[in-house]
């Protein structure tokens, strides 16, 4: 069973909660390598990679991925540029992450993104946008169910975890 919510704490900011996320580098990333500017945006942040994996997605999983989708009249085009290569699959860990990870990533469509996001940085097409994020805490915890066997997801220190917050 993935833990969601792992620590709770207190700051100026008000209540910080201590969550995991999912995150994939969509196929168009990672053949334009990609990869590791997306992985240093979320390391420079200061979040905690805790499993990560590059796959072939099957369909079958990608419908259940996208299951809210496959009514919409992109959903086959979908799931030919999500099959089309591989994916690398992460979980990362940190105060409100859910969160701030899709404010990082950007508008769905890159040409709508503030500058400085990732999809905005790398992107200009909402049918490429390069990178995914899980929409709420619930998500994040029904995607990482999904792609990730819990053994798979390593519970471990980082140095500074006490120097970049609280918890
Ligand atoms: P999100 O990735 O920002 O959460 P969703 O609405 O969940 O956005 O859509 C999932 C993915 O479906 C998008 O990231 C994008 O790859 C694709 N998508 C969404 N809307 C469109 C569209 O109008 N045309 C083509 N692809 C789309
Ligand atoms: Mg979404």
């Amino acid at each position: 069973m993935t833990r969601l919510l792992i620590a709770r704490g207190h700051s100026l900011g008000g209540p910080c909660v201590k969550e995991r996320t999912f995150i994939a580098v969509k196929p168009d990333g990672v053949q334009r390598r990609l990869i590791g500017q997306i992985i240093h945006r979320f390391e420079r942040r200061g979040f905690k990679l805790v499993g990560m994996k590059l796959l072939q997605v099957s369909k079958d999983l990608l419908s259940e991925h996208y299951c809210q989708l496959t009514k919409k009249p992109f959903y086959p085009d979908l799931v030919d540029y999500m099959t089309s290569g591989p994916v690398v699959a992460m979980v990362w860990e940190g105060p409100d992450i859910v969160k701030t990870s899709r404010m990082m990533v950007g508008h769905t469509n890159p040409a709508e993104a503030h500058a400085g996001t990732i999809r905005a940085d790398f992107s200009f097409h909402i049918s490429r946008n390069v990178v995914h994020a899980s929409d709420s805490t619930e998500g994040a915890q029904r995607e990482i169910q999904l792609w990730f066997d819990g053994k798979d997801l390593l519970n471990w220190d980082c140095i500074d975890q006490s120097v970049t917050s609280e918890l």
